[in-house]
């Protein structure tokens, strides 16, 4: 069999992301606990499979080696939590950056900048003490939702139709998923509020 371009790292990798997804379970449930009200609304995690890997070594001109996989790309570990509202994407970064034992390394914010195509997502990559690192993706559901359409139709290889026209509703379907987050947002900021009525009323 092919040795695996992870190397001996594997086990290692799966602990990792077992014990993230730990963490970021403990988080909801906390939250949840709390506030009556759980953040997020899906939550996906993955070891990049060993062809996908492979593949984005290859798109992105690299040797297809464990230095590549570990320490040149540092999508390996991934996670990628959906929730309902802008303002619970926000705070479950907050309590991700403040774990002691992971370094930030890399923050995007393609919410208050999304991309010109119209992606938007939080995009955080983490380091480990032990030198691994993980990315995680923070979205809501509407950008989650766009994000899967758009990619879905980007790897049509023959898009019929024009190319450019095509783009632009994208984007435009983009911009009112966003207004929408931001009403719903709005709504729920409403709801929430309000002060509970003095005791004996
Ligand atoms: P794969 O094959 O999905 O794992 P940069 O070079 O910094 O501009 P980089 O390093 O790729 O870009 O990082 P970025 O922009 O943070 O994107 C990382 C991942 O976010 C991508 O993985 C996608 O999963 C997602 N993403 C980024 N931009 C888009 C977009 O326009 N549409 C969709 N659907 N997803 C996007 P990769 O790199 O594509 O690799």
């Amino acid at each position: 069999m092919e040795n695996s371009i992870y190397g001996s790292h594997l086990p290692e990798m799966k602990q990792i992301l077992s014990e993230m997804t730990q963490r970021i379970e403990s988080l909801r449930k906390k939250i949840t606990d709390e506030e009556g009200m759980d953040p997020v609304e899906h939550f996906l995690f993955r070891l990049k499979t060993e062809e996908s890997m492979r593949e984005k070594c290859r798109r992105n001109n690299l040797p297809e080696t464990t230095e590549s996989a570990l320490h040149v790309l540092r999508d390996a570990i991934g996670l990628r939590i959906v929730c309902a509202f802008i303002q619970d994407v926000y705070r479950m970064r907050d309590a991700i950056v403040a774990y002691p034992d992971l370094s930030v390394v890399e923050e995007k914010d393609y919410i208050k900048n999304s991309k010109s195509n119209g992606y938007r997502s939080y995009h955080l990559i983490l380091k480990t003490s032990t030198g691994y690192f993980v990315e995680i993706q923070l979205r809501t559901a509407s950008m989650d939702t766009w994000a899967a359409l758009e990619h879905h139709l980007k790897y049509k290889k023959q898009v019929r139709g024009n190319q450019t026209l095509i783009e632009a509703e994208l984007k435009r379907c983009a911009d009112e998923l966003a207004s929408t987050d931001v009403s719903m947002q709005a709504i729920r900021d409403l709801i929430f509020d309000i002060p509970e009525p003095p005791k004996g009323e």
